[in-house]
């Protein structure tokens, strides 16, 4: 997402001729949600008042690709250093992570081959995890578990993965450090790991159930692109 520029301290009169203000409203769901503000306050003419204004990090929603496209088997490339560009990757990937209602993503399937995972398998939403270069350095038990992914969208499968694990990486701060996790953690950062080395969830299943998802995605996406041209403009065909 294309968020806010602006934050205003004072929102505008809710006149017969008001319309919300996209930046005003996405800054404001920005500050909500504890996106960072620059410190630099300025003045702002709105509905003909002054405002109080902070310049705020943008973010962007990314594209996510989707089976069977090849690029989702690019294998991703270690992080050199995580900098500042790196961060500002890292939090794009939140972003579009939580607009896309997924736990986790995976730098791959937003096209960048950089070994970067992002993950909040937390039902409030709030605890974001950043990973990049990770390895799992110990791995305890097989267990089945349900997989969706976010570039399979729709489908649901059992895949069988390591009941715990512990993974190596750097934090967004560049600093190294090792966590443990099970449960849906723990099937989440096996599968963004899969992610990174260019394997999906769907080979981990038969060639028949794989085949016939790939079918319907490339069904679905041909519909949707015949949709798309005709509810084009008659000037844009
Ligand atoms: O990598 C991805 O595409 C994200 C994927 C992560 C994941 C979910 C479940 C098991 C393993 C990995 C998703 O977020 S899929 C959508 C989703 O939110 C979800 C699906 C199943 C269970 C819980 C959440
Ligand atoms: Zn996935």
């Amino acid at each position: 997402m294309a968020l806010a520029d602006w934050y205003t301290a004072d929102p505008p009169p809710k006149t017969g001729t008001y319309r919300p203000f996209l930046p005003f409203a996405n800054a404001l769901r920005a500050a909500k949600e504890g996106i960072k503000l620059s410190s630099g306050g300025t003045l702002a003419t709105i509905c003909s008042r002054k405002h109080e204004i902070a310049l705020i990090t943008s973010m962007t929603k990314l594209v996510i690709l989707e089976y069977p496209d090849p690029r989702l088997r690019n294998k991703a490339r270690p992080v050199a250093k995580v900098d500042a560009a790196a961060r500002q990757l890292m939090d794009d990937m939140l972003e579009t992570m939580y607009a896309s209602k997924g736990i986790g993503l995976a730098a791959i399937q937003v096209n960048v081959p950089q070994r970067i995972i992002v993950l909040d398998v937390s039902e409030s939403r709030d605890q974001p995890l950043v990973f990049a270069n990770p390895e799992i350095v110990k791995s305890v038990g097989l267990v089945p578990g349900e997989e969706g992914c976010l570039s399979v969208p729709g489908f649901y499968e059992k895949v069988k993965r390591a009941e715990h694990v512990v993974v190596r990486a750097l934090g967004r701060d560049g600093k190294p450090f090792e966590m443990a996790a099970d449960g849906l953690l723990a099937v989440c950062v096996q599968h963004e790991i899969d992610h990174l080395d260019g394997k999906l969830f769907v080979d981990y299943l038969s060639e028949l159930k794989r085949q016939l998802i790939r079918r319907r995605l490339e069904k679905d996406r041909k519909v949707r692109a015949e949709t798309r041209v005709n509810r084009a403009p008659v000037s844009a065909i």
